[in-house]
C-alpha cells in the first residue's frame, strides 16, 4: 500500500491512466482558490502502477465517475464526521397571542470541512407561536454532506393577570368659582410578569375633571396577553365654598293705613359655585312688619351645607294719629256761693290708633270759673303723632242774689209833701255785682 499526496494545479486535466492497484492518497485543490482543507479529498485508490500525472478535480463528480472511483473505493479513508449539535430544547413563557420571540444559542458544527455555522429553521429571534415548534439546524460542507439536528421550542402562553394597585381615595377641595375640580391627577400602578409595560386605562382618567361630590374612578390593566385586572377608588371633590349672598339695603316704609304694620317686600340674591339650595330670609319677603325697626336676617345654603348670612333693617314708620272725639259739650252749675265749678265731670272722649293711644290728656283746670271754658284733649301715640279736640265747659250762675231789706219803718210826717226817709237795703250775689232797686228810693219821701 502506497499511501502519498499529490497537490494539483487548480486547473486540471486528466490525461493520464488510472485505475490501478495500489493505495494512494490524492491531495486535491479545488479549481480557482488556495488549498484548503475542506478541498481536500483524500482518495483511496489501488493501483499497480503508482500514480502518475493523475489530475483530479474534487468537486467534478462527473470526473470522478470518469475515473471510475466506484463509490465504495473512498470508503477506507475515514473523514471526521461533520456532526451538527443543536442547543438544548428551549422553553419560553410570557407569549402573547401572537407568540413569541425567541433566540436560541447558535448551533455548532464539527467536521475537518465546516463552512460556516449551520442555519436553522426557523431562525434565532423568529416569532414562535404558542406550542411546540421543531428546529431543524443543517449545515452542508464542500463536498456536498449535510448533517443537521433538531431541537423543541415550546412557547407558553401568558396566562397570569397583571397585578394592579389602586391609590388610596382622593379627596381635593373644587376650584375656586367652580363646582368641580380640574386636573384631579393620581397614579395607579401595575405589574405583569410578562409585559413590562402592561397597559392601564382608568375612566375617569388622571387629569380629568371631577365634579363636586364622590366620584368611583375604575382603572383596568391589561398585558400582552390580554388578561386582565382591575381596580377601583374613589374620587372626593369637596365644596367648601359658602354662597355669596346680597341682602337689600334698609328699607324705610310708612305704615298700611288703619294698621300697625306695613307689608314689605324684597329680594335678597344668592349665588354658590355649585347651587344654593336653601335661601330663608327671616322674617320672609311679603310679611307684615310691625311700626319699629326689624332686622331681617338671611342665610343662603348650598348642597354642601355651607351658609352665609347677611342682614339689613325694616323700618315702619307709624305717620298715622288717633281718632280723637271729645266728650260733649257740657254745662254745670257754679259751687254753691261760688262763682266757678269744681270737680266738674268731663266725659270720656272716644280716641283709637292704629298702634294704640298711648296717652290721652286733657287741660282742663281744677276750677271753671262761670263762663265758657274749652279744654283741649290731646290723644298721642307711641311715634308721638298727636290729635287734639276741644271741649266747651259752661259754668252757669243759678244763684239768684241776697237782698236784705231794711227794717220796717215808722216815720212822722214832717210835711204835707212828704218827708224822707232814709233806709237801707243791702244785695249781694256769688258771682259779684248786684243791682239793685228799690221801688222808692232811700231819701224818697215816703206819702
Ligand atoms: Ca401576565
Ligand atoms: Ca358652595
Ligand atoms: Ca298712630
Ligand atoms: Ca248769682
Amino acid at each position: 500500500m502506497n499511501l502519498g499526496k499529490l497537490t494539483l494545479p487548480s486547473t486540471v486535466t486528466f490525461s493520464g491512466f488510472l485505475p490501478v492497484s495500489g493505495y494512494y492518497a490524492l491531495a486535491l485543490t479545488a479549481p480557482g482558490g488556495a488549498q484548503a482543507t475542506c478541498d481536500t479529498v483524500i482518495l483511496g485508490v489501488t493501483t499497480t502502477q503508482g500514480l502518475e500525472d493523475a489530475v483530479f478535480d474534487a468537486d467534478d463528480t462527473a470526473l470522478m465517475a470518469a475515473l471510475s472511483i466506484p463509490a465504495g473505493a473512498i470508503g477506507d479513508v475515514a473523514f471526521p464526521a461533520l456532526v451538527v449539535n443543536c442547543p438544548g430544547n428551549v422553553t419560553q413563557g410570557c407569549a402573547t397571542p401572537g407568540g413569541a420571540t425567541i433566540t436560541f444559542p447558535a448551533a455548532t458544527a464539527t467536521g475537518d470541512c465546516v463552512p460556516g455555522a449551520p442555519s436553522c429553521l426557523p431562525a434565532s429571534g423568529s416569532t414562535f407561536a404558542v406550542g411546540t415548534t421543531v428546529v431543524t439546524c443543517s449545515v452542508t460542507d464542500a463536498r456536498g454532506i449535510t448533517a443537521n439536528c433538531t431541537f423543541n421550542v415550546t412557547v407558553l402562553p401568558d396566562t397570569n393577570a397583571p397585578a394592579i394597585s389602586c391609590p388610596a381615595p382622593v379627596v381635593v377641595n373644587a376650584d375656586s368659582g367652580q363646582c368641580g375640580k380640574s386636573n384631579v391627577i393620581f397614579t395607579v400602578t401595575a405589574t405583569d410578569d410578562c409585559d413590562a409595560t402592561p397597559t392601564v386605562v382608568s375612566t375617569p382618567a388622571s387629569g380629568s375633571s371631577f365634579p363636586v361630590g364622590t366620584t368611583t374612578v375604575t382603572s383596568v390593566v391589561t398585558d400582552d396577553a390580554g388578561n386582565t385586572n382591575s381596580c377601583s377608588f374613589t374620587v372626593t371633590v369637596i365644596d367648601d365654598q359658602p354662597p355669596l349672598i346680597v341682602c337689600s339695603t334698609n328699607i324705610v316704609v310708612t305704615n298700611s293705613l288703619g294698621l300697625c304694620s306695613a307689608v314689605v317686600t324684597f329680594t335678597t340674591n344668592a349665588s354658590d359655585n355649585c347651587t344654593v339650595t336653601n335661601l330663608v330670609s327671616t322674617p320672609p319677603s311679603g310679611s307684615a312688619f310691625p311700626v319699629g325697626t326689624t332686622t331681617v336676617t338671611n342665610i343662603a345654603t348650598d348642597a354642601s351645607g355651607n351658609s352665609s348670612a347677611c342682614t339689613f333693617t325694616v323700618t315702619v314708620i307709624d305717620n298715622q294719629a288717633p281718632t280723637l272725639t271729645c266728650p260733649t259739650n257740657i254745662t254745670v252749675a257754679a259751687n254753691s256761693g261760688l262763682c266757678s265749678a269744681t270737680n266738674v265731670n268731663l266725659g270720656t272722649p272716644a280716641s283709637s290708633d292704629n298702634c294704640g293711644v298711648t296717652s290721652l290728656t286733657n287741660n282742663g283746670p281744677a276750677i271753671y270759673l262761670a263762663g265758657t271754658t274749652p279744654v283741649v284733649w290731646s290723644a298721642s301715640d307711641a311715634s308721638g303723632n298727636t290729635t287734639t279736640c276741644t271741649q266747651l265747659v259752661t259754668v252757669i250762675d243759678t244763684q239768684p242774689p241776697i237782698i236784705t231789706c231794711s227794717t220796717n219803718r215808722l216815720v212822722e210826717v214832717s210835711s204835707t209833701t212828704g218827708t224822707p226817709v232814709f233806709f237801707s237795703t243791702t244785695a249781694t250775689d256769688n258771682c259779684g255785682t248786684v243791682t239793685k232797686f228799690c221801688s222808692i228810693e232811700s231819701g224818697g219821701e215816703a206819702g
